[in-house]
């Protein structure tokens, strides 16, 4: 038998002979039989709720009211690589994600492949360090059901996004990265749809990356790659994305829940 039910069997026994727990209160109270289940059970709440909100917790989602009217673009607009210029002619159509790494099965998934995909839609606000937000609607499958796909191997901590462009002419090209912690986040998603039409070029087409506890810069477009890895020490500049490498910028990002 579970120990709240025997601390409910408790205060009910305590509480039918006091008449409604009320004047029996004290005498309940300073029963250390009684007391030992009630801080047995707040003690595992208090650990769940400092464990669990700050980290597991979920982003605010938000009403179609409540959407932007206009989502600013920001940083590059058109990675206008050959590569990326073929792909916007052929509609995306000769395009591949590609998992790849610590995976036990490697992918390389179509656009198709990955619209029949069980997707998540939300409604999330998208907030730059530059000092602008915007609310909008975003629909792709989770990160975590495409890592599964790829039967990620145990060693693997992080999960590097490689993007098609290179930020205003920079030598390599963005990246970014995240724990498998977050990669495996249900509102971290890859999405082929912003407010209701396929991602467009200068939002990241054709997969945008929306991890939706995190802030502007970790919001990858144009992935065309997820690696799996232990550490990134080895990637770029080492430090696990674009900006991180070339402006010190921090590497987790988190928003905490705000409304
Ligand atoms: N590949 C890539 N991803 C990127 C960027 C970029 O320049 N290249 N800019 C980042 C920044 S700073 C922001 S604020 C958002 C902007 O996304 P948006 O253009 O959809 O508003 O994308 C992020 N992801
Ligand atoms: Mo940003």
């Amino acid at each position: 038998m579970s120990e709240i039910i025997t601390r409910r069997s408790l205060l009910a026994g305590a509480g039918a002979g006091a008449g409604l727990l009320l004047s029996g209160c004290d005498s309940v109270i300073h029963n250390p039989d009684v007391l030992k289940y009630i801080y047995k059970e707040n003690e595992a709440h208090y650990f769940l709720q400092r464990g669990l909100s700050s980290y597991a917790s979920l982003a605010p989602e938000y009403r179609p009211d409540q959407m932007s009217p206009v989502f600013r673009a920001n940083g590059s607009l058109n990675p206008g690589t050959p590569q990326y210029s073929a792909w916007v002619a052929d509609k995306f159509a000769s395009y591949r994600l590609k998992i790849y790494g610590m995976v036990n099965k490697p992918l390389e998934l179509s656009i198709a492949q990955i619209r029949s995909m069980p997707a998540r839609t939300q409604i999330t606000k998208h907030d730059c360090v530059e000092g602008w937000t915007a609310v909008g609607q975003w629909h792709g499958p989770t990160v975590g059901s495409l890592l599964k796909l790829a039967n990620v191997q145990s060693k693997a901590k992080y999960v590097v996004f490689h993007c098609a462009d290179h930020y205003h002419g920079a030598a390599l090209p963005y990246y970014e990265s995240l724990d498998m912690f977050n990669a495996f986040h249900p509102q971290t998603i890859l999405a082929w749809e912003m407010n209701g039409s396929p991602v467009s070029v200068p939002h990241g087409a054709p997969l945008r990356l929306r991890a939706e506890r995190h802030l502007g810069y970790k919001q990858a477009k144009y992935v065309i790659g997820m690696e799996l890895v232990e550490d990134f020490s080895h990637i770029q500049g080492g430090h696990g994305g674009y900006w991180q490498d070339n402006v010190d910028y921090d590497w987790f990002a988190g928003i905490c829940s705000r409304t």
